[in-house]
C-alpha cells in the first residue's frame, strides 16, 4: 500500500476529496495545455503574416475568473462535512485517550495523564522522545503545541496534518483502525534539522497499550 495506506476512520473521506480535486485540476490541466499547444501551432511565425498587438478580452477574462471561483466555492461547500468531522466535531475527551504532544527543534515529546487522569500535573507519564503509542479502534485526542517555532504534525497514514504553534494548544483527533508502526513527520520547515524531525506512532491493542503505559510510568 505504501504512501496510499490508510488506517484512519476518516481517511477514505480525505482520499475521495483528493481524487475529486485531482480530476478537476487534471481536466483543467489538459484543457489549458491543449489550448496552449493549439495556439503555438495556429499562431506560429509564417512568412507574410504580421504579428498583431492585442490588449486582451475583458469578457473572456471575466469568464475564466468567475468559473474557477464558482468551482472553488463548490469544492468548499462539498468538503465541509469532512472538515467538520475532522477539525470541529471532536469526540468527547471523556471517551477518548488523551495525550499531549510538544514539538521542539527537532523532536517530539509526548505525555500521558498519570493516575489522576489529568494532563499537565506532576504524575504525567512521559513517553521516550519521538515515541507515541495509542490503542487501536479508540478515539485519540492529542493536545498539540510547540515549544519554540512552528512545526507541523503529519501522519500520512492517518491523513492528519496540523500545525503546532508555540503558545497555543490545538486538539487533534483520530481513530486508528490497524495495529502497526507508522511514521510521523514534521511538515513545516522549522530549521536545519527539519529533515530529521521524525517520530513513530505505535498502534496496538488496548492490553498492549496499557502494559506499555505501565512500563513507562515505572521508568
Ligand atoms: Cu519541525
Amino acid at each position: 500500500m505504501g504512501v496510499f495506506e490508510n488506517v484512519s476512520t476518516y481517511g477514505a473521506q480525505v482520499d475521495s476529496l483528493y481524487l475529486l480535486v485531482l480530476i478537476v485540476t487534471g481536466v483543467a490541466f489538459f484543457l489549458v495545455e491543449g489550448v496552449l499547444i493549439y495556439f503555438l501551432i495556429r499562431y506560429r511565425h509564417r512568412e507574410g503574416h504580421r504579428a498583431m498587438y492585442t490588449h486582451g478580452n475583458r469578457r473572456v477574462e471575466i469568464v475564466w475568473t468567475v468559473i474557477p471561483g464558482f468551482m472553488l466555492f463548490g469544492l468548499a461547500v462539498y468538503q465541509y462535512s469532512a472538515w467538520t468531522q475532522i477539525k470541529i466535531d471532536r469526540p468527547n475527551e471523556a471517551e477518548a485517550v488523551v495525550l499531549s504532544l510538544e514539538a521542539e527543534q527537532f523532536e517530539w515529546y509526548a505525555a500521558y495523564p498519570g493516575s489522576d487522569g489529568e494532563l499537565g500535573t506532576d504524575d504525567d507519564i512521559g513517553s521516550p522522545v519521538n515515541v507515541i503509542h495509542v490503542p487501536v479502534n479508540q478515539p485519540v485526542i492529542i493536545r498539540l503545541t510547540a515549544r519554540d517555532v512552528l512545526h507541523s504534525f503529519f501522519v500520512p497514514v492517518l491523513r492528519i496534518k496540523q500545525d503546532a504553534i508555540p503558545g497555543t494548544t490545538i486538539p487533534v483527533w483520530f481513530e486508528a483502525t490497524q495495529p502497526g508502526e507508522y511514521e510521523i513527520v514534521c511538515a513545516e520547515l522549522c530549521g536545519l534539522g527539519h529533515y530529521r524531525m521524525r517520530a513513530f506512532l505505535t498502534v496496538e491493542s488496548e492490553t498492549e497499550f496499557q502494559a506499555w503505559l505501565a512500563e513507562m510510568a515505572a521508568r
